[in-house]
Protein backbone atom coordinates (compact mmCIF):
# COMPACT_ATOMS: atom_id res chain seq x y z
CA UNK A 1 0.00 0.00 0.00
CA UNK A 2 1.28 3.33 -1.11
CA UNK A 3 1.11 5.76 2.20
CA UNK A 4 0.81 9.46 1.18
CA UNK A 5 2.01 11.60 3.79
CA UNK A 6 1.44 14.75 4.03
CA UNK A 7 4.19 17.58 5.08
CA UNK A 8 2.68 19.60 7.51
CA UNK A 9 4.43 23.17 7.62
CA UNK A 10 3.01 25.34 10.65
CA UNK A 11 4.53 28.71 11.62
CA UNK A 12 4.13 30.27 14.78
CA UNK A 13 3.86 34.13 15.47
CA UNK A 14 5.13 36.12 18.41
CA UNK A 15 5.22 39.61 18.76
CA UNK A 16 8.80 41.21 20.71
CA UNK A 17 8.10 43.09 23.89
CA UNK A 18 4.51 43.55 22.68
CA UNK A 19 2.96 45.99 25.05
CA UNK A 20 6.45 47.64 25.29
CA UNK A 21 7.01 47.73 21.65
CA UNK A 22 2.94 49.90 21.14
CA UNK A 23 3.78 52.54 23.75
CA UNK A 24 7.22 52.66 22.25
CA UNK A 25 5.69 53.47 18.69
CA UNK A 26 2.78 55.61 20.50
CA UNK A 27 5.44 57.71 22.25
CA UNK A 28 7.76 58.47 20.02
CA UNK A 29 9.84 61.06 22.31
CA UNK A 30 10.50 57.70 24.42
CA UNK A 31 12.10 55.88 21.70
CA UNK A 32 15.64 54.15 22.43
CA UNK A 33 15.02 54.73 26.23
CA UNK A 34 14.27 51.60 29.03
CA UNK A 35 10.20 51.23 29.21
CA UNK A 36 8.56 49.07 31.48
CA UNK A 37 4.88 48.50 31.39
CA UNK A 38 2.87 47.63 34.34
CA UNK A 39 1.77 48.97 37.78
CA UNK A 40 2.92 51.57 39.30
CA UNK A 41 6.33 51.52 40.81
CA UNK A 42 5.20 54.67 43.14
CA UNK A 43 8.86 55.85 43.82
CA UNK A 44 9.92 52.22 44.51
CA UNK A 45 6.81 51.33 46.87
CA UNK A 46 4.82 50.22 44.32
CA UNK A 47 2.69 46.41 44.66
CA UNK A 48 2.20 45.14 41.73
CA UNK A 49 4.31 43.94 38.80
CA UNK A 50 6.03 44.50 35.65
CA UNK A 51 3.55 43.50 32.63
CA UNK A 52 6.45 43.60 29.81
CA UNK A 53 9.85 45.58 29.27
CA UNK A 54 11.79 46.56 26.00
CA UNK A 55 14.71 45.11 25.36
CA UNK A 56 16.46 48.43 26.49
CA UNK A 57 14.67 48.05 29.92
CA UNK A 58 15.39 44.14 29.92
CA UNK A 59 19.42 44.94 30.41
CA UNK A 60 18.69 46.33 33.49
CA UNK A 61 17.46 42.69 34.63
CA UNK A 62 13.76 43.66 34.38
CA UNK A 63 11.28 41.13 32.98
CA UNK A 64 7.58 39.78 32.76
CA UNK A 65 6.17 39.25 36.26
CA UNK A 66 9.19 41.22 38.01
CA UNK A 67 7.94 42.82 41.21
CA UNK A 68 7.51 46.60 40.21
CA UNK A 69 9.45 47.44 43.00
CA UNK A 70 12.42 46.07 42.31
CA UNK A 71 12.42 46.82 38.31
CA UNK A 72 12.43 50.40 40.02
CA UNK A 73 15.47 49.43 42.09
CA UNK A 74 17.58 48.09 38.93
CA UNK A 75 16.49 51.28 36.89
CA UNK A 76 18.02 53.61 40.00
CA UNK A 77 20.73 51.45 40.11
CA UNK A 78 21.35 51.92 36.46
CA UNK A 79 20.72 55.69 36.96
CA UNK A 80 23.34 55.84 39.43
CA UNK A 81 25.62 54.20 36.91
CA UNK A 82 24.94 57.23 34.80
CA UNK A 83 22.95 55.41 32.20
CA UNK A 84 19.05 56.20 31.67
CA UNK A 85 16.42 55.50 33.98
CA UNK A 86 13.10 53.31 32.88
CA UNK A 87 10.29 55.05 31.96
CA UNK A 88 7.30 53.36 33.22
CA UNK A 89 4.07 53.25 31.96
CA UNK A 90 0.46 51.86 33.32
CA UNK A 91 -1.25 48.97 31.09
CA UNK A 92 -3.32 49.97 28.50
CA UNK A 93 -5.22 46.47 27.67
CA UNK A 94 -7.58 47.74 25.14
CA UNK A 95 -5.25 49.52 22.86
CA UNK A 96 -3.33 46.21 23.10
CA UNK A 97 -6.20 44.28 22.23
CA UNK A 98 -7.22 46.29 18.96
CA UNK A 99 -3.61 45.53 18.04
CA UNK A 100 -3.71 41.94 18.62
CA UNK A 101 -6.83 42.30 16.34
CA UNK A 102 -5.39 44.17 12.99
CA UNK A 103 -2.35 41.84 13.50
CA UNK A 104 -4.68 38.34 13.47
CA UNK A 105 -6.86 39.64 10.98
CA UNK A 106 -3.49 40.04 8.37
CA UNK A 107 -2.38 36.49 9.08
CA UNK A 108 -5.89 35.24 8.30
CA UNK A 109 -5.17 36.66 4.72
CA UNK A 110 -2.11 34.52 4.49
CA UNK A 111 -3.33 31.50 6.07
CA UNK A 112 -6.58 29.75 6.07
CA UNK A 113 -6.86 28.34 9.72
CA UNK A 114 -5.12 30.61 12.32
CA UNK A 115 -4.96 29.82 15.95
CA UNK A 116 -4.80 32.53 18.41
CA UNK A 117 -2.59 31.45 21.27
CA UNK A 118 -2.88 34.48 23.63
CA UNK A 119 -2.50 38.50 22.94
CA UNK A 120 0.54 38.58 21.27
CA UNK A 121 1.06 34.54 19.75
CA UNK A 122 -0.88 32.95 16.60
CA UNK A 123 0.07 29.49 15.21
CA UNK A 124 -0.86 29.45 11.33
CA UNK A 125 -0.92 26.50 8.45
CA UNK A 126 0.87 26.62 5.86
CA UNK A 127 0.86 23.84 4.49
CA UNK A 128 -0.78 24.64 1.51
CA UNK A 129 2.24 26.89 0.21
CA UNK A 130 3.33 22.88 -0.28
CA UNK A 131 7.47 23.80 0.98
CA UNK A 132 9.18 25.32 3.34
CA UNK A 133 11.11 27.95 0.99
CA UNK A 134 7.84 28.99 0.17
CA UNK A 135 6.46 29.19 3.27
CA UNK A 136 9.62 31.05 4.22
CA UNK A 137 8.75 33.78 1.42
CA UNK A 138 5.00 34.10 3.36
CA UNK A 139 6.52 34.57 6.86
CA UNK A 140 9.23 37.34 5.13
CA UNK A 141 5.96 39.40 3.79
CA UNK A 142 3.77 38.83 7.07
CA UNK A 143 6.55 39.93 8.74
CA UNK A 144 7.02 43.35 6.66
CA UNK A 145 3.39 43.88 6.56
CA UNK A 146 3.24 44.01 10.68
CA UNK A 147 5.91 46.42 10.25
CA UNK A 148 4.34 48.57 7.24
CA UNK A 149 1.02 48.76 8.90
CA UNK A 150 1.48 48.86 12.75
CA UNK A 151 5.38 49.82 12.98
CA UNK A 152 6.09 47.06 15.70
CA UNK A 153 8.03 43.41 15.11
CA UNK A 154 7.36 39.97 15.52
CA UNK A 155 9.57 36.85 15.25
CA UNK A 156 8.14 33.98 13.22
CA UNK A 157 9.02 30.03 13.81
CA UNK A 158 8.37 27.63 11.18
CA UNK A 159 8.11 24.06 11.59
CA UNK A 160 6.52 20.52 11.18
CA UNK A 161 4.41 20.73 14.35
CA UNK A 162 3.70 23.61 16.63
CA UNK A 163 6.08 22.14 19.48
CA UNK A 164 8.79 23.07 16.93
CA UNK A 165 7.31 26.36 15.56
CA UNK A 166 7.29 27.78 19.03
CA UNK A 167 10.45 26.74 20.16
CA UNK A 168 11.74 28.43 16.70
CA UNK A 169 9.79 31.63 16.95
CA UNK A 170 11.71 32.26 19.75
CA UNK A 171 15.31 31.32 18.94
CA UNK A 172 16.23 34.50 17.12
CA UNK A 173 14.40 37.29 19.09
CA UNK A 174 13.56 40.38 17.98
CA UNK A 175 12.42 40.80 14.45
CA UNK A 176 13.73 36.77 13.67
CA UNK A 177 12.84 34.03 11.18
CA UNK A 178 13.71 31.01 12.24
CA UNK A 179 13.29 27.75 9.35
CA UNK A 180 13.48 24.04 10.93
CA UNK A 181 12.15 21.69 8.11
CA UNK A 182 11.08 18.23 9.25
CA UNK A 183 14.42 16.69 8.83
CA UNK A 184 16.31 19.32 11.19
CA UNK A 185 14.07 19.30 13.58
CA UNK A 186 15.57 16.74 16.00
CA UNK A 187 18.69 18.22 15.71
CA UNK A 188 17.73 21.53 16.39
CA UNK A 189 16.21 21.00 19.82
CA UNK A 190 18.82 18.60 21.19
CA UNK A 191 21.29 21.53 22.29
CA UNK A 192 18.91 23.52 23.79
CA UNK A 193 17.93 23.75 27.74
CA UNK A 194 15.43 21.43 28.49
CA UNK A 195 12.70 24.02 29.82
CA UNK A 196 12.55 25.16 26.40
CA UNK A 197 10.03 22.07 25.84
CA UNK A 198 7.00 22.85 26.81
CA UNK A 199 5.75 20.95 29.72
CA UNK A 200 8.81 21.42 31.21
CA UNK A 201 8.34 24.06 33.85
CA UNK A 202 11.02 25.58 36.62
CA UNK A 203 10.14 22.61 39.16
CA UNK A 204 10.96 20.01 36.67
CA UNK A 205 14.06 22.40 35.32
CA UNK A 206 15.35 22.47 38.88
CA UNK A 207 14.61 19.04 39.64
CA UNK A 208 16.49 18.02 36.59
CA UNK A 209 19.54 20.11 36.90
CA UNK A 210 20.58 18.71 40.22
CA UNK A 211 20.98 15.40 38.18
CA UNK A 212 23.03 16.94 35.61
CA UNK A 213 20.69 17.20 32.92
CA UNK A 214 20.22 20.01 31.41
CA UNK A 215 19.92 20.39 27.96
CA UNK A 216 17.17 18.08 25.84
CA UNK A 217 19.89 15.62 24.84
CA UNK A 218 20.70 14.58 28.03
CA UNK A 219 16.70 13.88 28.93
CA UNK A 220 16.74 11.48 25.45
CA UNK A 221 18.65 8.80 27.07
CA UNK A 222 15.51 8.11 29.04
CA UNK A 223 13.50 5.93 27.71
CA UNK A 224 9.71 6.55 27.25
CA UNK A 225 9.11 4.18 30.10
CA UNK A 226 11.91 5.81 32.08
CA UNK A 227 10.07 8.94 31.58
CA UNK A 228 7.24 7.87 32.51
CA UNK A 229 8.52 6.95 35.96
CA UNK A 230 9.38 9.97 36.79
CA UNK A 231 6.92 12.29 34.87
CA UNK A 232 3.94 10.06 35.31
CA UNK A 233 1.53 9.45 32.24
CA UNK A 234 3.32 12.73 30.89
CA UNK A 235 5.95 10.72 30.25
CA UNK A 236 5.79 9.02 26.69
CA UNK A 237 4.03 12.16 25.53
CA UNK A 238 7.51 14.45 26.93
CA UNK A 239 9.49 11.37 25.37
CA UNK A 240 8.10 12.03 21.98
CA UNK A 241 8.53 15.89 22.24
CA UNK A 242 11.67 15.41 22.53
CA UNK A 243 12.63 14.14 19.26
CA UNK A 244 10.38 17.05 17.77
CA UNK A 245 7.13 14.82 17.71
CA UNK A 246 3.75 16.97 18.19
CA UNK A 247 1.09 15.53 16.66
CA UNK A 248 -1.63 18.33 18.24
CA UNK A 249 -3.47 20.25 15.79
CA UNK A 250 -4.30 23.88 15.14
CA UNK A 251 -7.71 24.67 16.96
CA UNK A 252 -9.36 27.65 15.10
CA UNK A 253 -11.22 28.91 17.86
CA UNK A 254 -9.12 30.84 20.37
CA UNK A 255 -10.31 28.62 23.11
CA UNK A 256 -8.77 30.32 26.77
CA UNK A 257 -8.20 27.69 29.09
CA UNK A 258 -9.01 29.64 31.82
CA UNK A 259 -9.87 33.41 33.57
CA UNK A 260 -8.54 34.71 35.90
CA UNK A 261 -7.37 37.81 37.96
CA UNK A 262 -5.78 38.54 41.13
CA UNK A 263 -5.19 41.90 43.14
CA UNK A 264 -2.36 43.15 45.31
CA UNK A 265 -3.84 45.26 48.09
CA UNK A 266 -1.96 48.35 49.14
CA UNK A 267 -1.31 47.15 52.08
CA UNK A 268 -0.36 43.63 53.36
CA UNK A 269 -3.24 42.95 54.99
CA UNK A 270 -5.37 39.74 57.28
CA UNK A 271 -8.14 42.49 57.60
CA UNK A 272 -11.01 39.91 57.09
CA UNK A 273 -13.75 41.98 55.92
CA UNK A 274 -11.76 43.57 53.07
CA UNK A 275 -10.28 40.16 51.76
CA UNK A 276 -13.73 38.78 51.77
CA UNK A 277 -15.26 41.20 49.59
CA UNK A 278 -12.07 41.09 47.61
CA UNK A 279 -12.15 37.66 47.13
CA UNK A 280 -16.52 38.07 46.67
CA UNK A 281 -16.06 41.02 44.30
CA UNK A 282 -13.03 38.84 41.98
CA UNK A 283 -15.63 35.67 42.00
CA UNK A 284 -18.57 38.21 40.68
CA UNK A 285 -15.51 39.43 38.39
CA UNK A 286 -14.02 36.37 36.76
CA UNK A 287 -17.58 35.11 36.43
CA UNK A 288 -18.72 37.52 34.19
CA UNK A 289 -15.45 37.35 31.95
CA UNK A 290 -16.04 33.38 31.66
CA UNK A 291 -19.48 34.24 30.70
CA UNK A 292 -18.09 37.00 27.82
CA UNK A 293 -16.15 34.66 26.62
CA UNK A 294 -19.08 32.52 25.84
CA UNK A 295 -18.69 29.60 28.31
CA UNK A 296 -21.43 28.70 30.53
CA UNK A 297 -19.68 27.11 33.74
CA UNK A 298 -16.50 25.59 35.03
CA UNK A 299 -15.41 23.03 36.58
CA UNK A 300 -12.58 23.76 38.83
CA UNK A 301 -12.01 26.77 41.02
CA UNK A 302 -8.56 27.62 42.09
CA UNK A 303 -7.32 30.44 44.78
CA UNK A 304 -3.98 31.87 45.15
CA UNK A 305 -2.53 33.50 47.98
CA UNK A 306 0.48 35.68 48.26
CA UNK A 307 1.44 36.36 51.85
CA UNK A 308 3.85 39.17 53.12
CA UNK A 309 7.23 37.15 52.17
CA UNK A 310 6.49 36.48 48.36
CA UNK A 311 5.23 32.75 49.56
CA UNK A 312 2.90 32.13 46.76
CA UNK A 313 0.23 29.05 47.06
CA UNK A 314 -2.40 27.98 45.09
CA UNK A 315 -5.45 25.79 46.15
CA UNK A 316 -7.78 24.00 43.78
CA UNK A 317 -10.92 22.27 43.33
CA UNK A 318 -13.06 20.18 40.74
CA UNK A 319 -16.23 20.09 41.13
CA UNK A 320 -18.18 17.47 40.74
CA UNK A 321 -20.49 19.19 38.72
CA UNK A 322 -19.91 22.13 35.99
CA UNK A 323 -20.91 25.06 37.46
CA UNK A 324 -22.07 28.49 36.34
CA UNK A 325 -23.60 29.67 39.51
CA UNK A 326 -22.04 32.64 41.69
CA UNK A 327 -22.97 31.29 44.31
CA UNK A 328 -21.37 28.07 44.10
CA UNK A 329 -18.51 29.84 42.61
CA UNK A 330 -18.26 31.94 45.18
CA UNK A 331 -18.76 28.79 47.91
CA UNK A 332 -15.84 26.76 46.54
CA UNK A 333 -13.44 30.42 46.22
CA UNK A 334 -14.44 30.75 50.30
CA UNK A 335 -13.92 26.88 50.94
CA UNK A 336 -10.40 26.81 49.30
CA UNK A 337 -9.72 30.78 50.92
CA UNK A 338 -10.58 29.79 54.67
CA UNK A 339 -7.53 27.90 55.32
CA UNK A 340 -4.40 30.53 54.76
CA UNK A 341 -6.73 32.11 57.70
CA UNK A 342 -6.26 29.79 60.30
CA UNK A 343 -3.15 26.87 60.97
CA UNK A 344 -3.93 25.31 58.21
CA UNK A 345 -2.18 27.00 55.55
CA UNK A 346 -1.10 30.12 57.83
CA UNK A 347 -0.10 28.71 61.32
CA UNK A 348 2.04 32.02 61.69
CA UNK A 349 -0.85 34.52 60.28
CA UNK A 350 1.52 35.90 58.11
CA UNK A 351 -0.07 39.02 56.48
CA UNK A 352 -1.66 38.73 53.30
CA UNK A 353 -0.08 40.37 49.97
CA UNK A 354 -2.55 39.33 47.26
CA UNK A 355 -4.82 37.10 46.32
CA UNK A 356 -6.45 35.74 43.07
CA UNK A 357 -9.36 33.59 41.62
CA UNK A 358 -8.94 31.56 38.23
CA UNK A 359 -11.93 29.39 36.89
CA UNK A 360 -10.30 26.48 34.46
CA UNK A 361 -11.91 23.66 32.68
CA UNK A 362 -14.37 25.70 31.09
CA UNK A 363 -17.33 24.69 29.30
CA UNK A 364 -19.53 26.36 26.55
P1 LIG B 1 5.33 37.61 25.83
O1 LIG B 1 5.24 37.26 24.38
O2 LIG B 1 5.70 36.52 26.77
O3 LIG B 1 6.41 38.76 26.04
P2 LIG B 1 6.76 40.01 25.15
O4 LIG B 1 6.00 40.02 23.86
O5 LIG B 1 6.63 41.25 25.97
O6 LIG B 1 8.30 39.83 24.88
P3 LIG B 1 9.04 38.81 23.89
O7 LIG B 1 9.74 39.66 22.88
O8 LIG B 1 10.00 38.05 24.73
O9 LIG B 1 7.97 37.94 23.27
O10 LIG B 1 3.98 38.23 26.34
C1 LIG B 1 3.16 39.07 25.51
C2 LIG B 1 2.55 40.19 26.32
O11 LIG B 1 1.78 39.64 27.37
C3 LIG B 1 3.58 41.08 26.97
O12 LIG B 1 3.99 42.15 26.12
C4 LIG B 1 2.88 41.55 28.20
C5 LIG B 1 1.92 40.45 28.55
N1 LIG B 1 2.44 39.67 29.70
C6 LIG B 1 2.03 40.02 30.97
O13 LIG B 1 1.22 40.94 31.16
N2 LIG B 1 2.53 39.32 32.04
C7 LIG B 1 3.43 38.29 31.89
O14 LIG B 1 3.88 37.69 32.89
C8 LIG B 1 3.85 37.94 30.56
C9 LIG B 1 4.84 36.83 30.34
C10 LIG B 1 3.33 38.67 29.50
MG1 LIG C 1 5.87 38.28 22.69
Amino acid sequence: MIQCEVVRIIAHLDMDAFFAAIEERDHPELRGLPLVVGADPAQGKGRGVVSTANYAARQYGIHSALPISLAWRFSEKARHQGQPGAVFLGVNYRRYREVSERIMALLRRHASLVEEASIDEAYFDLSPAGSFDRAAAICRKIKQEIKDQEQITGSIGLGPNKLVAKIASDFQKPDGLTIVTPEEAERFLEPLAVRKIPGIGPKAEARLAREGIRFVRDLKKFSAAELQLRFGKWGPELYERLRGRHEAPLREEYEPKSVGEQETFGVDTLDLQLLFDRLLYMCRHVRERLLADGFKACRTVVVTVRFADFDTRSRSQTLPAATGSLDRLQFFAMKLFMPFLDRRENPRRKLIRLIGVRLEKLEK
